[in-house]
C-alpha cells in the first residue's frame, strides 16, 4: 500500500489546507482514543487521517458515482455533507487503493454513525468531533466524556448533530436518528 507520506501528498491534491490540517488532527485524536480504549491504533489513525478525503470531490463526480454505482437514489436528496462519508469511500478505494474493510467502514460511518457501529467506527466519529480545534459546548462535553466512554461521547455527538440539524430545519439522514435510537437503547 501507499506510505503515509504518499497518502499525505494525495490528500494535499484533494483538500484545501484547512481541511487537510483537520484530517491530520483527527488522525492524532483517533490514535489517542485507540490507545485509551485498547483498539488497533494504526487502523484508527488511518481512518482518522482519510475520513474527509472526499469532502471536496466535485458535486458532478458524486452525482455520476451515485447514479452509476450501486447507491440508493435517496442519496440524491442530500449533499456533500452526507456523501463524503457514505460515498467517499468509493474515491478512497479507487484513488488510493485502500482495501481494509474496517478502515473503509469507519470512514463510511464517520458522519452518520450506524446502529451497529464498532468501537473503531466510534473512534473516527468521535475524533472528528473532539479534535483540538472543536470548541462548541457539546464538543467540549464529548471530549470530556471520551476520557471514559466512547459510547457516551458518540451519543453526545449525535445529540449535538441532531439538535443542530433540527434547529436549522435541515434534513436529518434517517441513519443518524437510527444510530441515536440504537445507542440510547443500549444505554438505558
Ligand atoms: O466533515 P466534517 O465537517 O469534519 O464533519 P462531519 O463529517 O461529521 O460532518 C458534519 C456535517 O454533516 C455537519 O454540517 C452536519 C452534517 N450532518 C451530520 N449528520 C447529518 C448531517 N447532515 C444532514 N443533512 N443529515 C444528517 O443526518
Ligand atoms: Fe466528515
Ligand atoms: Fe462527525
Ligand atoms: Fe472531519
Amino acid at each position: 500500500g501507499l506510505s503515509r507520506t504518499e497518502i499525505l501528498t494525495r490528500m494535499h491534491d484533494r483538500l484545501d489546507q484547512s481541511r487537510f490540517d483537520h484530517c491530520v488532527r483527527v488522525e492524532a485524536a483517533a490514535r489517542d482514543l485507540a490507545v485509551r480504549f485498547g483498539l488497533d491504533v494504526d487502523r484508527a489513525g488511518l481512518a482518522g487521517l482519510l475520513h474527509d478525503y472526499a469532502k471536496q470531490v466535485p458535486v458532478a463526480d458524486y452525482l455520476r458515482v451515485i447514479q452509476r454505482e450501486d447507491y440508493s437514489d435517496k442519496l440524491l436528496r442530500y449533499n456533500r455533507g452526507i456523501w463524503h462519508g457514505v460515498v467517499g469511500t468509493y474515491f478512497i478505494r479507487r484513488e488510493l487503493g485502500i482495501d481494509d474493510a474496517q478502515v473503509l467502514q469507519a470512514i463510511e460511518r464517520h458522519t452518520t454513525g450506524n446502529p451497529h457501529m464498532t468501537p473503531l467506527d466510534m473512534t473516527t466519529f468521535v475524533a472528528d468531533y473532539i479534535e483540538p480545534l472543536r470548541h462548541l459546548p457539546m464538543q467540549v462535553q464529548a471530549r470530556r466524556l471520551a476520557q471514559h466512554s466512547l459510547t457516551a461521547a458518540t451519543i453526545a455527538e449525535l445529540q449535538g448533530t441532531l439538535t443542530y440539524l433540527i434547529g436549522r430545519h435541515q434534513l436529518v439522514y434517517p441513519l443518524t436518528l437510527k444510530t441515536f435510537n440504537a445507542l440510547v437503547t443500549k444505554e438505558n
